[in-house]
């Protein structure tokens, strides 16, 4: 399904500029227009999801296989010093853009990016119980 005011559909349909790197059937890669980094490019499923609550097993493995790819081309390219793959759900991650899409983000020591956090030992039973729940809704 295509969503006539989305974006990203439109940029899927090329009627909306984007600077594209490759495509397939199921995904997209293109430039983000708001750059965190230089490279920062997204990969978006063609099919219009919100996100990764609706987004089908399909599409979701291409888009995953595309990441690699653009993944692989932006570390040969920029040389950074990480890259993180970063996928926001919902107003709480910061979802800005509602249609289900992947940062591919380089990384350098020093981008100060505040989406990193300090690794802290968790409480055992809270971590068991955690999993638990998770479980139960699985
Ligand atoms: P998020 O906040 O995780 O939903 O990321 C949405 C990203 O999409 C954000 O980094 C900016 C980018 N973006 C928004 N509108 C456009 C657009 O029209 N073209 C391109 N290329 N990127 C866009």
């Amino acid at each position: 399904m295509n969503v006539p005011h989305c974006i990203f559909c439109r940029i899927a349909r090329h009627e909306a500029p984007a600077y594209i790197l490759c495509e397939d059937a199921h995904s997209l890669a293109f430039m983000d227009i708001n750059p965190a980094s230089p490279g920062h490019a997204l990969v978006i499923a063609r099919e219009h999801a919100v996100n990764i609550f609706d987004v089908s097993a399909p599409a979701l493995a291409a888009v995953m296989a595309t990441v690699q790819r653009v993944a692989l081309a932006v570390n040969a390219a920029f040389l950074p010093d990480g890259l993180s793959i970063i996928q926001s759900n919902g107003p709480g991650a910061a979802q800005s853009v509602l249609h289900f899409h992947m940062h591919v983000l380089p990384r350098s020591f020093e981008d100060g990016l505040p989406i990193n956090w300090l690794l802290r030992p968790g409480e055992r039973r809270a971590i068991e119980a955690a999993a638990d729940r998770i479980r139960a809704a699985l």
